[in-house]
Formats: C-alpha cells, sequence, structure tokens
C-alpha cells in the first residue's frame, strides 16, 4: 500500500485505489456472492503474485468468480501479462490460446481446470496441456507484495479476439492503455469512490474485465458482479452505475419489475453492439433513465462514450475520450465510412502476427476499426456498420465467421460450410450456418462446434445445402444464400 500523502503517485498506479490507503469496506467487491475487502484482495493478490513473478505469461481460466479477480489482479502486480481463458472454451480454442500467448502456467478457481462443458458440450477438461502447469488460486491466501510497479508500457493483458478469418488473434494491452482509457471513461461518467459499479458480464473480454472490473480497482467505486447478467440480479444489486450489453438491456426491459427497481440508480450504460432504440426508450420509460451508450474494441478499448453530462440519443455513441482522435474515411459527398481512430488506449499489436498488425493501421498510423460510422456536426458518433459481414456480433461477442467455419469443417461429414450473422430480436445478430453435410443433424453440428471453440460460438440454426452458391471463380457468394 501507499502511505498516506502519496496521492501525486496514485494516478501512475495502475489500480491505483486498490493500492490508495483509503477507507476499505468489507465490501468492496462482491463477486457472485462472495464479499471481500480492497486489503483481503490485494493479500491474496500478492500471494498469487509471488507464486507467478517471473513467469513470462499466465493464464487465467476466468470464470465469474473472486478467484479470477484475484489471479487477474495477481498478474497486474507482478507485472506477468495476463491471459483470460474464455471458461467454457473447449480443445481447439483452449489449445490454441495456450500455445499461442507463451503462457506457462493456468491459475483456476475452485472450478480447477476441468469442467467447463453446458448441455452437449463435448469438449473434455480443462486441463493445461502439455508445459502449462495448473495452479489453484486461493482467495483466503494472504502474502504482501511490495515489489514497484512495472513499466507503464509493459503488457497488462492480452486478449484473444477473433478477426474474419483464422483462429483468435492476442491483442496485446499495456498498462498505460488501461489506465488512459479508465480515465477517460470515469471523466465521461462522473465515476468516483462514491459509486457502486454492478454488472454480470464474462471476465474475459474488455467490458466485463477491464471495464467491469479494473474500472472499479482504479475509480474506487464498489463493485457488485452478479454472476450472471439477468434482470433480477440487475435489481437487487443496488448499483449507482449498471454495466450492460444490449441482450442484457433487452432483458432487463422485457422484466418491468427488474427494470423500475434501476430508478435510483445514476447512470445505465450500454456497449458491445448496438443497442437498439425501441430498447432505449422502454427503458427510458420504466427506469427514468436514458441509457448512455460508448464505443470501443478489443484492440482500442473504449474510444468514443456519451458523457453523464452530455446529450443522450438512441444510436448514438457520443465524443472521443480524451487524447483519442477519430476520423471517417469517406468517398467525396458521402457522410459515412470506416472509422479510424487513435490516442493512448489503441493496443500494442496482435502477438506473433506482425502482418496482421501491419494491416490493421494505415499508413500515417491510424487504427482501422472497420465498423461504419458517421459524425455529426456536434462530434457525435454514430456506429451505422461493420464493413465486413464475415464479423459477427452475437450478445455482445464477437465471432469471426471463418472460426466457426473451420470448426464445422473439423467434422468429418461437413464438406461445405458458410457461417453468416443473421438479425435476432435478443442477441442483435445469432450464427447461423449453412453447411453441405451427410449423415449429420442440427443439433449434433452445434454441439460440436460448441464443445470444440466455446458455447456462444455455436451457431443457433444450421441449414442444409445441396452446395454452398458460388461465382464462377468458384468462390462461395454469402449474399445468395438463402433466407434463414
Ligand atoms: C447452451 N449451452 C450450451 C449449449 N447450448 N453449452 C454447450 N453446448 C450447447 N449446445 C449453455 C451455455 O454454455 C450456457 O451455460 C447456457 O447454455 C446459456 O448460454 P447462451 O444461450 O449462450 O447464453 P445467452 O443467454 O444467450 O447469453 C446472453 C448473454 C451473453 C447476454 C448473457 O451473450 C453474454 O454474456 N454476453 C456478453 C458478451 C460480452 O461481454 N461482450 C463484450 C466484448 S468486449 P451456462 O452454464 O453459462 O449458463 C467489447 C468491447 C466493448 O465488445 O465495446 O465492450
Ligand atoms: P470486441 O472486439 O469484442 O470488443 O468488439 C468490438 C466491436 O463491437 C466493434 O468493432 C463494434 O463493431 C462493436 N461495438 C462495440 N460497441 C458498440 C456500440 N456501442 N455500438 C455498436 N457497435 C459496437
Amino acid at each position: 500500500m501507499l502511505p498516506e500523502g502519496e496521492e501525486t503517485l496514485v494516478s501512475k498506479v495502475l489500480l491505483a485505489a486498490l493500492a490508495s490507503a483509503g477507507e476499505d469496506r468489507p465490501d468492496g467487491l462482491t463477486i457472485a456472492g462472495r464479499p471481500c475487502s480492497r486489503e483481503e484482495l490485494l493479500g491474496a493478490a500478492g500471494a498469487v503474485a509471488a507464486r507467478i513473478a517471473g513467469a513470462p505469461v499466465v493464464a487465467v481460466r476466468a470464470e465469474a468468480t473472486l478467484e479470477t479477480v484475484v489471479a487477474v489482479v495477481g498478474g497486474l502486480l507482478a507485472g506477468v501479462p495476463v491471459v483470460p481463458l474464455p471458461p467454457d472454451s473447449g480443445p481447439a480454442e483452449r489449445d490454441h490460446i495456450l500455445r499461442d500467448s507463451g503462457a506457462t502456467l493456468l491459475l483456476t478457481g475452485p472450478g480447477g481446470a476441468g469442467g467447463g462443458t453446458g448441455p452437449g458440450g463435448g469438449a473434455g477438461g480443462q486441463g493445461g496441456g502439455q508445459g502449462v502447469e495448473v495452479v489453484p488460486v486461493d482467495a483466503a491466501e494472504r502474502a504482501d507484495w511490495a515489489k514497484p510497479e512495472p513499466d507503464e508500457a509493459a503488457t497488462a493483458l492480452i486478449l484473444y479476439t477473433s478477426g474474419t478469418t483464422g483462429a483468435p488473434k492476442g491483442a496485446l494491452i499495456s498498462r498505460r492503455a488501461v489506465a488512459a482509457g479508465l480515465d477517460g471513461l470515469a471523466d465521461a461518467w462522473a465515476w468516483t469512490p462514491d459509486d457502486t459499479l454492478a454488472h454480470g458480464l464474462p471476465l474475459f473480454h474488455v467490458h466485463g474485465l477491464v471495464l467491469g472490473v479494473l474500472g472499479a480497482l482504479r475509480v474506487g467505486s464498489r463493485l457488485v458482479h452478479t454472476g450472471r447478467p439477468r434482470p433480477q440480479a440487475y435489481a437487487a444489486a443496488g448499483g449507482t452505475l449498471y454495466f450492460g450489453v444490449p441482450t442484457v438491456w433487452s432483458r432487463v426491459a422485457g422484466d418491468p419489475a427488474a427494470a423500475r427497481a434501476l430508478r435510483d440508480a445514476r447512470l445505465l450504460v450500454s456497449g458491445s453492439a448496438p443497442l437498439p432504440t425501441p430498447v432505449f426508450r422502454e427503458l427510458a420509460e420504466l427506469t427514468g433513465h436514458q441509457v448512455v451508450e460508448r464505443y470501443g474494441m478489443t484492440e482500442t478499448l473504449i474510444t468514443v462514450a456519451t458523457r453523464a453530462d452530455g446529450e443522450r440519443r438512441p444510436g448514438h455513441v457520443g465524443v472521443p475520450l480524451p487524447g483519442v482522435r477519430t476520423r471517417i474515411v469517406t468517398e467525396s459527398g458521402v457522410e459515412i465510412g470506416e472509422l479510424e481512430v487513435t490516442g493512448p488506449t489503441l493496443f500494442d499489436g496482435y502477438l506473433n502476427r506482425p502482418e496482421a498488425t501491419a494491416a490493421s493501421y494505415t499508413a500515417d498510423g491510424w487504427f482501422r476499426t472497420g465498423d461504419i460510422a458517421a459524425v455529426g456536426p456536434d462530434g457525435t458518433h454514430r456506429i451505422v456498420g461493420r464493413a465486413s459481414t464475415d464479423m459477427i456480433k452475437s450478445g455482445g461477442y464477437r465471432i469471426g465467421a471463418g472460426e466457426v467455419e473451420n470448426a464445422l469443417l473439423d467434422h468429418p461429414a461437413v464438406r461445405e460450410a458458410a457461417v453468416v450473422g443473421a438479425p435476432h430480436e435478443d442477441l442483435g445478430q445469432e450464427i447461423v450456418a449453412y453447411v453441405v453435410a451427410d449423415g449429420v443433424g442440427e443439433a449434433e453440428l452445434i454441439d460440436f462446434v460448441a464443445g470444440h471453440l466455446s458455447a456462444h460460438k455455436r451457431p443457433r440454426k444450421v441449414r442444409f445445402l445441396e452446395a454452398l452458391p458460388r461465382n464462377a471463380m468458384g468462390k462461395p457468394q454469402k449474399r445468395l444464400l438463402p433466407p434463414v
């Protein structure tokens, strides 16, 4: 802990509020029903740091548990880059992430390294695999960790994210980017230690982990993680600040009693996918709050946000965070185009993928988001679509069509596969697979993908075709696929 009176140093410390000597409370954090004070978290994370110090990279089986928070904080204290592993990832995805990241340790919670399969889940256990040692995390352990904070340019997290084709790539996120992104959001939302942040998002992506956990630990607000993002759990959480993906907000709007319980909150925030206008309106009526939208990506963290004191319009995601600049690449006379961004929240490239990293930047160093946007005269941004239909957003999860196609093609009965995102009321988009296959049914293929990759990457529907539509060059034409 920093001695009192050394506040000037605090902003340089990544988890500033965690390290400060300010007021503590026994339920500073509650993760899936388990309370923990900041002091307890620091002690437990110190014990993790002592065990993993010196490792090149550490993976964390990122269930929504207190142990996951302890493990991630331990990695950040020790200065070991942390790779959150989706807890239900099947062998193909898990082995890829562990091998590609170079993780030598896998930190696990009470579920251990095994399990992680849902109904019909084909995946075997989540062992560490070759060369990866499984290290159980005990949230009751305590150790002092007094080593200095790693350099702000050091990698804090390696977040695996899907492109349009191929296996997920590891985005290198520096400590500086995390700090800049969180400070920008704290400024935009007047987020202070007086807040209680409540949400139930998964702990392996930017939204749930960086904003939803590290944000609270940097700002010093209380955190209530509800385990799962269910409307009734949100209603019971007593938050002042709520985070959710549009699917969660749509489900809250569909449960009027739960929605009304959010009237006492200060700010409701949506992100990770477009919030439908009807949901914005229903929530305004039920909760008395116009939901604030913000926009970002794994590679850039959050770059654009509606401010708490700004105008709130459905379909609008606000203005760039401090230090972030945006531009729209347009043909002359056209007002919408691909959004490019630059600023302190950007990643340091994809691990082991110099070509993919280079391709994601323009010649003058701006990051190409792949999102199509428009900027109004007042600087307010609107995201109107994606440049590639092969990038699917379902329930706020980003899924590359190519990764699901490859998984389907690994099934011996599948000869051809084309995967698309179809509009879906609850999920925004649902994954639909068109396959040419013999002797296999829809349920088997859905379970196969869920077991191989992870449950949220499974197709929700499978359509069987005689052949995929192709052009004269033999290239599949997704636009010519029959309607779902
Ligand atoms: C069902 N299940 C199966 C299965 N069918 N498991 C294996 N095989 C099958 N065939 C299981 C699942 O594992 C899960 O189990 C349960 O059934 C329900 O799964 P689901 O149907 O997929 O859940 P659903 O209700 O559809 O999820 C909705 C949701 C979820 C909103 C809760 O999509 C979600 O958490 N989204 C958040 C995504 C997110 O955080 N994105 C942020 C990215 S960062 P079990 O045991 O789990 O119940 C980003 C940057 C930014 O985008 O801007 O923020
Ligand atoms: P991910 O890398 O999983 O964080 O997904 C990033 C993508 O989510 C972006 O490229 C956008 O397509 C989408 N996204 C995030 N926030 C919003 C939002 N508020 N509105 C529309 N799309 C969003």
